[in-house]
């Protein structure tokens, strides 16, 4: 009488297994949050950790510049190249369109020749320094996947600081420091990524790889590596991307670690091309950035496989009765325990930790009563024999589960 009810579990299965083929698999099987199944009962939902694609973050921030006047052009202004400084026909005049260089062009689409960039004015106010800060603001968490890198127009700054918020931007911690000279510029010791192991993967470096002079004027960007640290744990190729989700799940300092709402380039000197600042003519220094790449999905706590863009603010789309911009807590009237994150864990499916209904009565704790590979006829039987009329079953990895109420 129960096998038909077996058999249909496992047939469910399988249709969760092959609709999951259709998805990229490098990133693991988590974009499908639930699936349809039957029981004798009628239709029921197995559900499982799931979160957004990977995206293009740049097309859903918003760019701060402090301070607030520091684009070149108004008034207009001639700029000399940093290689040859009788070469000074470069005029930025932000009332040209052609000739002006707003901060949105470090994030337009490239592949346009001449690039387009923003930059700012000259270093007029020499020796005081020129500083400026470039916040992107999601106003959403944000974990980041790929690598960000600054593209400059310019040659390289010479000291420059990428600094990051997990609160919207009231406070801020550094990412990375970049210098010419680490020690002279922020006491630290000169290092590389190749430098940090599993052990010190939480460390902020300071590194000079990305800050020569204009001899490297091919080398334009200034990265922090992301890939390189994911490597850490899921090897060169991120080919054991399990590795690295059972890293996550565990250990929160790492998976905060690669979380932001917010990011902040500060850049503190810009490039000079020599030991001298050339004081009598101060219209070859200035910043100019012609791209910035941020890669990341939305993070929704593995509630949600969607996140959408609307009235200027990233949401998550909140499955497993969850809510709230992060998925962060249980929807009203599904608050029968408490919220709790999904976890990656057991790969490949994760668990979600679905909220459940207060119609279920306060729980403490979900039994697992059967490992769907161990299930008998007799263990059928039993099952069918726990007197629930209508238990709560929860197919988050491999297991059936009874739901104890207390
Ligand atoms: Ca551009």
């Amino acid at each position: 009488m129960r096998f038909p009810l077996l058999l249909t579990l496992q047939a469910s299965w399988l249709t969760v297994c092959q609709a999951t083929q259709h998805y990229p698999t490098t990133w693991g099987h988590y974009d499908l949050c639930k699936s349809e199944g039957y029981t004798d009962e009628g239709p029921t939902w197995y559900y499982m950790a799931c979160q957004p694609e990977a995206a293009d973050m740049t097309k859903y921030l918003k760019v701060f510049l402090d301070p607030p006047n520091i684009t070149c052009g108004d008034p207009p202004e001639t700029y000399c190249t940093l290689e040859n400084p009788y070469m000074c026909n470069n005029e930025c005049d932000s009332a040209t369109e052609e000739l002006a260089h707003p901060p949105e062009l470090m994030f337009d689409h490239e592949g346009r020749n001449p690039t387009t960039f923003w930059q700012s004015t000259s270093w007029k106010k020499y020796p005081k320094p020129l500083a400026v800060n470039i916040t992107l603001s999601w106003n959403k968490t944000i974990e980041l996947t790929d690598d960000i890198v600054i593209t400059f127009e310019s040659g390289r700054p010479e000291q420059m600081v990428l600094e990051k918020s997990l609160d919207y931007g009231r406070s801020w911690q550094p990412y990375q420091f970049y210098a010419t000279d680490c020690l002279d510029a922020f006491t630290m010791e000169p290092k590389s990524v190749r430098d940090i192991t599993q052990h010190t993967l939480l460390d902020i470096i300071c590194t000079e790889e990305y800050s020569r002079g204009y001899v490297w004027k091919n080398d334009k960007t200034v990265r922090f590596e992301i890939k390189d640290r994911f490597a850490l744990f899921a090897g060169p190729k991120l080919h054991n991307m399990a590795s690295l989700y059972g890293q996550l799940d565990t250990t929160k300092n790492l998976r905060d670690f690669f979380t932001i709402t917010d990011l902040r380039i500060r850049l503190l000197r810009p490039a000079t091309g020599a030991t001298m600042v050339d004081e009598y003519n101060l219209s070859r220094y200035f910043y100019a950035i012609s791209g910035i790449k941020v890669h990341g999905r939305c993070k929704c706590n593995l509630h949600a496989n969607s996140c959408i863009y609307d009235k200027e603010r990233l949401t998550c789309e909140c499955e497993h009765n969850t809510t709230g911009p992060d998925c962060g807590r249980c929807k009203k009237n599904y608050q029968a325990r408490a919220w709790s994150a999904g976890s990656y864990l057991p790969i490949p499916k994760g668990t979600a930790n679905i909220c459940l209904p207060n119609s279920v009565g306060p729980v403490t704790t979900d039994v697992c009563l059967y490992h769907l590979n161990d299930i008998t006829n007799l263990d059928v039987k039993r099952w069918a024999g726990q007197g629930a009329r209508n238990p709560v079953i929860i197919t988050d990895d491999l297991h059936l589960r009874y739901l104890k109420a207390v």
